[in-house]
């Protein structure tokens, strides 16, 4: 996970604009927001897929960034006064604080299209690839993906969702990117045999779902300081959580399920999906 970690560190820096190009102020505050900190489990999702069809690095580097990339403006949009209005994210001050509103709304305009422009970078090298994966990243980004889940949980404060509901703001809000991440990952290797795609996909579903369970639960038990951002913060504006419909040991329990059911999902792979399935048990017993 270092590895992949430190690797993905230099990439962003190599692939972001510099500090000091024009306008300055901004490419800092998008450098901001997206070095430094995170734990990079969607890079890390996008590596280890790609070790199951022999994707090389280099590639994988490029779809790797794009994702985080989409990930680092939601999050900067997420915390803005408009949406989830945060201070904390990573163990500093949001991009807003530390910057300014405008910049940070700039951030996320900037960071989104920059994240489709490496997807055409020449060093993927099959344009037909290629364009699969622009689709499904801006599939996955916008209303019927990461985007119409952030309007599901807005429109969902003080009205309770049922368990169902829950799952589709979920799968869009926070798995779609997941799914994505894994999807762009495989992509960069050999094509996988239609059996062997399904069950990656399966896997991705599970996985983006998995995480999303463990960060209600983190969210009710751990503290600001391990996070590196407010805790706490869902179940005190009454925001639809697992924990809130089903209680902290049932949401433990379904945990438990959804990481036993992305571990199947893995058996066909054999010894392929070691990684993978490593960091499912990453997302299923992270602290943080
Ligand atoms: C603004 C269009 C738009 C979408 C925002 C992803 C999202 C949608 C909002 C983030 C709100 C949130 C905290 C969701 C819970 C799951 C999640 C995405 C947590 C943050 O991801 P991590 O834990 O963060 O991977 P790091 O900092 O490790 O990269």
């Amino acid at each position: 996970m270092q590895a992949v970690q430190s690797r993905m560190e230099t990439a962003l820096s190599r692939l972001l604009p510099s500090a000091d190009a024009i306008p300055a102020r901004l490419h800092q505050a998008m450098r901001y927001a997206t070095l430094g900190g995170g734990k990079r489990v969607r890079p890390l999702l996008a590596f280890a897929a790609g070790e199951i069809t022999g994707a090389p690095s280099e590639r994988l580097e490029i779809v790797a960034s794009a994702v985080e990339m989409i990930h680092a403006y939601s999050l900067v949009h997420d915390d803005l006064p408009c949406m989830d209005d945060d201070v904390l994210r990573r163990g500093r001050p949001t991009c807003h604080v530390e910057y300014d509103e405008p910049t940070a709304l700039l951030v996320g305009d900037s960071l989104q299209p920059l994240a489709f422009e490496l997807l055409t970078r020449t060093e993927l090298g099959n344009p037909a690839q290629q364009l699969e994966m622009v689709r499904l990243l801006a599939h996955a980004s916008g209303s019927l993906g990461m985007a119409g889940g952030q309007a599901i949980d807005l429109g969902a404060v003080g009205r309770p969702l049922d368990l169902p509901e829950l799952e589709l703001m979920h799968a869009l809000k926070t798995g779609a990117l997941i799914r994505a991440a894994v999807q762009l990952g495989s992509l960069c290797g050999n094509a996988l045999p239609d059996a062997e795609q399904a069950a990656l996909d399966r896997f991705a579903k599970r996985a983006g779902l998995l995480f999303q369970v463990v960060d209600d639960i983190l969210d009710c038990t751990a503290s600001t300081a391990t996070l590196g951002k407010t805790a706490g913060k869902d179940a005190a504006a009454d925001k639809p959580t697992y924990v809130a419909l089903m209680g902290l040991e049932r949401a433990r329990d379904f945990a438990d399920e959804l990481n036993a059911q992305a571990l199947d999902a893995l058996h066909v792979f054999g010894d392929r999906a070691q990684r993978l399935k490593e960091l499912t048990l990453f997302i299923t017993h992270r602290k943080f």
